[in-house]
Protein backbone atom coordinates (compact mmCIF):
# COMPACT_ATOMS: atom_id res chain seq x y z
CA UNK A 1 0.00 0.00 0.00
CA UNK A 2 2.80 2.36 0.98
CA UNK A 3 3.89 3.20 -2.56
CA UNK A 4 0.34 4.09 -3.63
CA UNK A 5 -0.67 6.34 -0.73
CA UNK A 6 0.85 9.82 -0.37
CA UNK A 7 -0.08 11.72 2.79
CA UNK A 8 0.77 15.45 2.64
CA UNK A 9 3.31 16.76 5.19
CA UNK A 10 0.66 18.82 7.07
CA UNK A 11 -1.76 15.88 7.32
CA UNK A 12 0.99 13.45 8.30
CA UNK A 13 2.21 15.79 11.05
CA UNK A 14 -1.32 16.19 12.42
CA UNK A 15 -1.97 12.43 12.43
CA UNK A 16 1.36 11.70 14.15
CA UNK A 17 0.61 14.33 16.81
CA UNK A 18 -2.91 12.97 17.39
CA UNK A 19 -4.50 16.17 16.13
CA UNK A 20 -7.93 16.24 14.50
CA UNK A 21 -8.06 15.76 10.71
CA UNK A 22 -11.06 16.08 8.38
CA UNK A 23 -11.11 14.39 4.96
CA UNK A 24 -12.76 16.21 2.03
CA UNK A 25 -13.78 14.74 -1.35
CA UNK A 26 -12.89 15.90 -4.85
CA UNK A 27 -15.77 14.81 -7.12
CA UNK A 28 -17.68 17.73 -5.63
CA UNK A 29 -14.87 19.94 -7.03
CA UNK A 30 -14.59 18.46 -10.53
CA UNK A 31 -18.15 17.28 -11.16
CA UNK A 32 -20.31 18.95 -8.52
CA UNK A 33 -19.75 22.67 -9.15
CA UNK A 34 -18.64 24.92 -12.05
CA UNK A 35 -15.19 26.55 -12.29
CA UNK A 36 -14.11 28.84 -10.61
CA UNK A 37 -16.67 28.54 -7.77
CA UNK A 38 -15.59 24.91 -7.29
CA UNK A 39 -11.97 25.90 -6.53
CA UNK A 40 -12.97 28.89 -4.39
CA UNK A 41 -15.32 26.65 -2.42
CA UNK A 42 -12.79 23.84 -1.98
CA UNK A 43 -10.25 26.32 -0.58
CA UNK A 44 -12.87 27.97 1.64
CA UNK A 45 -13.93 24.56 2.99
CA UNK A 46 -10.30 23.84 3.92
CA UNK A 47 -10.06 27.24 5.62
CA UNK A 48 -13.29 26.55 7.54
CA UNK A 49 -11.87 23.27 8.85
CA UNK A 50 -8.71 25.09 9.98
CA UNK A 51 -10.68 27.88 11.67
CA UNK A 52 -12.64 25.25 13.56
CA UNK A 53 -9.37 23.76 14.84
CA UNK A 54 -8.74 20.73 12.60
CA UNK A 55 -6.48 19.95 9.65
CA UNK A 56 -8.13 19.48 6.21
CA UNK A 57 -7.17 16.61 3.92
CA UNK A 58 -8.70 16.97 0.47
CA UNK A 59 -8.46 13.59 -1.24
CA UNK A 60 -7.92 12.74 -4.92
CA UNK A 61 -6.04 10.48 -7.30
CA UNK A 62 -3.19 12.42 -8.93
CA UNK A 63 -0.94 10.71 -11.45
CA UNK A 64 -2.07 7.32 -10.14
CA UNK A 65 -1.24 8.14 -6.51
CA UNK A 66 -3.84 8.14 -3.73
CA UNK A 67 -3.36 11.56 -2.18
CA UNK A 68 -4.56 12.52 1.28
CA UNK A 69 -3.99 16.27 1.45
CA UNK A 70 -3.72 18.33 -1.75
CA UNK A 71 -1.86 21.55 -2.45
CA UNK A 72 -3.82 24.62 -3.60
CA UNK A 73 -2.26 24.08 -7.05
CA UNK A 74 -3.62 20.51 -7.18
CA UNK A 75 -7.09 21.73 -6.20
CA UNK A 76 -6.92 24.39 -8.93
CA UNK A 77 -5.82 21.71 -11.43
CA UNK A 78 -8.76 19.40 -10.61
CA UNK A 79 -11.24 22.28 -10.61
CA UNK A 80 -10.09 23.60 -13.97
CA UNK A 81 -10.10 20.14 -15.59
CA UNK A 82 -13.62 19.64 -14.26
CA UNK A 83 -15.58 16.76 -15.75
CA UNK A 84 -12.54 15.84 -17.90
CA UNK A 85 -11.15 14.21 -14.74
CA UNK A 86 -12.41 10.66 -14.33
CA UNK A 87 -15.00 10.34 -11.58
CA UNK A 88 -13.45 7.59 -9.50
CA UNK A 89 -15.46 5.27 -7.29
CA UNK A 90 -14.22 2.00 -5.74
CA UNK A 91 -14.33 0.00 -8.99
CA UNK A 92 -12.28 2.65 -10.84
CA UNK A 93 -9.22 2.60 -8.58
CA UNK A 94 -7.36 -0.46 -9.95
CA UNK A 95 -7.16 0.65 -13.58
CA UNK A 96 -6.62 4.36 -12.82
CA UNK A 97 -3.77 3.60 -10.41
CA UNK A 98 -2.14 1.15 -12.85
CA UNK A 99 -2.38 3.75 -15.62
CA UNK A 100 -0.98 6.56 -13.48
CA UNK A 101 -4.15 8.55 -14.13
CA UNK A 102 -5.96 11.31 -12.25
CA UNK A 103 -9.28 10.68 -10.57
CA UNK A 104 -11.83 12.74 -8.67
CA UNK A 105 -12.83 10.84 -5.56
CA UNK A 106 -16.46 10.13 -4.75
CA UNK A 107 -17.67 9.62 -1.19
CA UNK A 108 -16.84 5.90 -1.51
CA UNK A 109 -13.27 6.44 -2.69
CA UNK A 110 -12.63 9.26 -0.24
CA UNK A 111 -13.69 6.92 2.59
CA UNK A 112 -11.29 4.24 1.32
CA UNK A 113 -8.31 6.60 1.10
CA UNK A 114 -9.16 8.38 4.37
CA UNK A 115 -9.21 5.01 6.13
CA UNK A 116 -5.88 3.94 4.58
CA UNK A 117 -4.39 7.23 5.79
CA UNK A 118 -5.84 6.85 9.31
CA UNK A 119 -8.42 9.67 9.01
CA UNK A 120 -11.73 8.94 10.73
CA UNK A 121 -13.93 11.95 9.90
CA UNK A 122 -15.00 13.17 6.46
CA UNK A 123 -17.19 16.12 5.41
CA UNK A 124 -19.06 16.44 2.13
CA UNK A 125 -22.27 17.91 0.68
CA UNK A 126 -24.55 15.03 -0.31
CA UNK A 127 -23.95 11.30 -0.60
CA UNK A 128 -24.93 9.02 -3.45
CA UNK A 129 -27.80 6.62 -2.77
CA UNK A 130 -30.57 4.53 -4.29
CA UNK A 131 -31.76 6.27 -7.45
CA UNK A 132 -35.42 6.71 -8.26
CA UNK A 133 -36.44 3.75 -10.43
CA UNK A 134 -33.72 1.51 -8.95
CA UNK A 135 -36.29 -1.33 -8.81
CA UNK A 136 -35.59 -1.78 -12.53
CA UNK A 137 -32.24 0.00 -13.17
CA UNK A 138 -30.47 -1.33 -10.04
CA UNK A 139 -28.69 2.03 -9.89
CA UNK A 140 -27.49 2.15 -6.30
CA UNK A 141 -24.42 4.23 -5.45
CA UNK A 142 -21.27 2.45 -4.28
CA UNK A 143 -21.25 5.08 -1.51
CA UNK A 144 -23.82 3.00 0.39
CA UNK A 145 -21.76 -0.21 0.21
CA UNK A 146 -18.72 1.74 1.38
CA UNK A 147 -20.62 3.13 4.35
CA UNK A 148 -21.46 -0.48 5.17
CA UNK A 149 -17.84 -1.64 5.18
CA UNK A 150 -15.34 1.19 5.85
CA UNK A 151 -15.03 2.70 9.34
CA UNK A 152 -15.22 6.42 8.53
CA UNK A 153 -17.75 8.93 9.87
CA UNK A 154 -19.31 10.94 7.02
CA UNK A 155 -20.95 14.30 7.65
CA UNK A 156 -23.38 15.36 4.89
CA UNK A 157 -26.51 17.48 4.46
CA UNK A 158 -28.61 14.37 3.81
CA UNK A 159 -29.20 13.29 0.25
CA UNK A 160 -30.70 15.13 -2.69
CA UNK A 161 -34.22 14.21 -3.70
CA UNK A 162 -32.75 13.17 -7.09
CA UNK A 163 -32.58 9.91 -5.13
CA UNK A 164 -35.28 7.74 -3.62
CA UNK A 165 -34.69 8.80 -0.01
CA UNK A 166 -36.91 6.09 1.49
CA UNK A 167 -35.09 3.29 -0.35
CA UNK A 168 -31.72 4.87 0.50
CA UNK A 169 -32.59 4.66 4.22
CA UNK A 170 -33.75 1.03 3.81
CA UNK A 171 -30.44 0.15 2.14
CA UNK A 172 -28.43 1.80 4.90
CA UNK A 173 -30.43 -0.12 7.48
CA UNK A 174 -29.66 -3.41 5.70
CA UNK A 175 -25.95 -2.53 5.71
CA UNK A 176 -26.05 -1.66 9.41
CA UNK A 177 -25.15 2.00 8.96
CA UNK A 178 -26.41 4.29 11.74
CA UNK A 179 -28.04 7.42 10.29
CA UNK A 180 -27.73 10.27 12.78
CA UNK A 181 -29.59 13.58 12.61
CA UNK A 182 -27.60 16.45 14.08
CA UNK A 183 -30.19 18.34 16.10
CA UNK A 184 -33.00 16.87 14.03
CA UNK A 185 -35.28 13.83 13.91
CA UNK A 186 -35.84 14.20 10.19
CA UNK A 187 -33.50 13.29 7.36
CA UNK A 188 -32.49 16.58 5.71
CA UNK A 189 -32.84 16.65 1.90
CA UNK A 190 -29.73 18.66 1.04
CA UNK A 191 -31.37 21.93 -0.14
CA UNK A 192 -34.11 21.68 2.47
CA UNK A 193 -34.04 20.88 6.19
CA UNK A 194 -36.78 18.27 6.02
CA UNK A 195 -37.75 15.34 3.81
CA UNK A 196 -40.64 13.60 5.56
CA UNK A 197 -38.31 10.67 6.48
CA UNK A 198 -36.97 9.99 9.97
CA UNK A 199 -33.33 9.46 10.86
CA UNK A 200 -32.40 6.58 13.21
CA UNK A 201 -31.19 8.77 16.08
CA UNK A 202 -31.15 12.46 16.87
CA UNK A 203 -27.93 13.59 18.59
CA UNK A 204 -27.46 17.21 19.61
CA UNK A 205 -23.72 17.67 20.19
CA UNK A 206 -20.45 16.77 18.44
CA UNK A 207 -19.42 14.99 21.68
CA UNK A 208 -22.44 12.65 21.59
CA UNK A 209 -21.74 11.86 17.93
CA UNK A 210 -18.05 11.18 18.66
CA UNK A 211 -19.04 8.90 21.57
CA UNK A 212 -21.35 6.84 19.34
CA UNK A 213 -18.66 6.51 16.65
CA UNK A 214 -16.07 5.54 19.25
CA UNK A 215 -18.41 2.84 20.62
CA UNK A 216 -19.00 1.51 17.08
CA UNK A 217 -15.24 1.22 16.53
CA UNK A 218 -14.52 -0.26 19.98
CA UNK A 219 -17.02 -3.03 19.34
CA UNK A 220 -15.38 -3.75 15.99
CA UNK A 221 -18.73 -3.62 14.24
CA UNK A 222 -17.13 -2.47 11.01
CA UNK A 223 -18.64 0.04 8.67
CA UNK A 224 -19.15 3.76 8.89
CA UNK A 225 -21.61 6.21 10.34
CA UNK A 226 -23.68 8.78 8.48
CA UNK A 227 -24.25 12.12 10.19
CA UNK A 228 -26.84 14.31 8.49
CA UNK A 229 -26.63 18.04 9.19
CA UNK A 230 -29.48 20.24 7.96
CA UNK A 231 -28.61 23.22 5.77
CA UNK A 232 -28.69 26.45 7.84
CA UNK A 233 -32.21 27.95 7.87
CA UNK A 234 -31.05 31.15 6.15
CA UNK A 235 -29.88 29.24 3.06
CA UNK A 236 -32.55 26.52 2.81
CA UNK A 237 -34.59 26.58 -0.39
CA UNK A 238 -38.32 26.59 -1.08
CA UNK A 239 -39.24 22.86 -1.23
CA UNK A 240 -41.86 23.31 -3.99
CA UNK A 241 -39.39 25.10 -6.24
CA UNK A 242 -36.45 22.76 -5.71
CA UNK A 243 -38.59 19.64 -5.98
CA UNK A 244 -40.09 20.83 -9.27
CA UNK A 245 -36.56 21.32 -10.64
CA UNK A 246 -35.54 17.85 -9.42
CA UNK A 247 -38.61 16.17 -10.97
CA UNK A 248 -37.86 17.91 -14.25
CA UNK A 249 -34.18 16.86 -14.13
CA UNK A 250 -35.10 13.21 -13.43
CA UNK A 251 -37.59 13.25 -16.34
CA UNK A 252 -34.97 14.79 -18.66
CA UNK A 253 -32.39 12.16 -17.68
CA UNK A 254 -34.88 9.38 -18.49
CA UNK A 255 -35.82 10.90 -21.82
CA UNK A 256 -32.16 11.28 -22.82
CA UNK A 257 -31.29 7.74 -21.69
CA UNK A 258 -28.63 8.97 -19.24
CA UNK A 259 -27.42 6.07 -17.11
CA UNK A 260 -24.54 4.63 -15.08
CA UNK A 261 -21.95 6.97 -13.57
CA UNK A 262 -23.21 9.87 -15.72
CA UNK A 263 -26.56 9.96 -13.92
CA UNK A 264 -25.55 11.81 -10.75
CA UNK A 265 -23.39 14.49 -12.48
CA UNK A 266 -26.12 15.04 -15.09
CA UNK A 267 -28.84 15.47 -12.46
CA UNK A 268 -26.68 17.81 -10.35
CA UNK A 269 -25.88 20.04 -13.34
CA UNK A 270 -29.47 20.03 -14.60
CA UNK A 271 -30.89 20.99 -11.18
CA UNK A 272 -28.37 23.81 -10.96
CA UNK A 273 -29.37 25.13 -14.43
CA UNK A 274 -33.08 24.90 -13.64
CA UNK A 275 -32.74 26.84 -10.39
CA UNK A 276 -30.25 29.42 -11.62
CA UNK A 277 -27.51 30.35 -9.17
CA UNK A 278 -29.64 29.75 -6.08
CA UNK A 279 -28.95 26.05 -5.71
CA UNK A 280 -25.21 26.68 -6.08
CA UNK A 281 -25.03 29.19 -3.23
CA UNK A 282 -27.12 26.89 -1.01
CA UNK A 283 -24.76 24.04 -1.94
CA UNK A 284 -21.67 26.08 -0.96
CA UNK A 285 -23.14 27.12 2.40
CA UNK A 286 -24.16 23.61 3.42
CA UNK A 287 -20.71 22.23 2.64
CA UNK A 288 -19.10 24.89 4.85
CA UNK A 289 -21.61 24.06 7.58
CA UNK A 290 -20.72 20.34 7.34
CA UNK A 291 -16.99 21.08 7.41
CA UNK A 292 -17.43 22.98 10.68
CA UNK A 293 -19.41 20.16 12.33
CA UNK A 294 -16.94 17.54 11.09
CA UNK A 295 -14.05 19.52 12.60
CA UNK A 296 -15.82 19.63 15.98
CA UNK A 297 -16.52 15.87 15.87
CA UNK A 298 -12.88 15.20 14.91
CA UNK A 299 -11.70 17.33 17.84
CA UNK A 300 -13.94 15.44 20.24
CA UNK A 301 -12.70 12.08 18.89
CA UNK A 302 -9.03 12.83 19.61
CA UNK A 303 -9.72 13.95 23.21
N1 LIG B 1 -24.57 14.10 -4.55
C1 LIG B 1 -24.47 15.45 -4.41
N2 LIG B 1 -23.32 16.07 -4.78
C2 LIG B 1 -22.23 15.36 -5.26
C3 LIG B 1 -22.35 13.95 -5.38
C4 LIG B 1 -23.53 13.36 -5.01
O1 LIG B 1 -25.42 16.07 -3.98
O2 LIG B 1 -21.20 15.97 -5.58
C5 LIG B 1 -21.16 13.14 -5.86
C6 LIG B 1 -20.39 12.59 -4.67
O3 LIG B 1 -19.00 12.54 -4.99
C7 LIG B 1 -20.93 11.18 -4.54
C8 LIG B 1 -21.13 10.82 -6.01
O4 LIG B 1 -20.07 10.28 -3.88
O5 LIG B 1 -21.62 12.01 -6.60
C9 LIG B 1 -22.09 9.67 -6.17
O6 LIG B 1 -22.10 9.28 -7.48
P1 LIG B 1 -22.83 7.90 -7.90
O7 LIG B 1 -24.30 8.14 -7.65
O8 LIG B 1 -22.52 7.73 -9.35
O9 LIG B 1 -22.27 6.83 -7.03
MN1 LIG C 1 -24.82 4.61 -10.13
Amino acid sequence: MKEHLIISPAVKAALMAGEPVVALESTIISHGMPYPQNVETALKVEETVREAGAVPATIALIGGQLKAGLTAAEIEYLGKKGAAVTKASRRDLPVLVARGADGACTVATTMIIAHLAGIRVFATGGIGGVHRGAETTMDISADLEELGRTPVLVVCAGAKAILDLGLTLEYLETKGVPVIGYGTEELPAFYTRTSGFKVDYRLDTPEEIAAAFRAQQEMGLGGGMLVTNPIPEAYSMDPARINAAIDQAVADARRLGIHGKETTPYLLARVKDLTGGDSLSANIQLVLNNARLAAHIAKSLVK
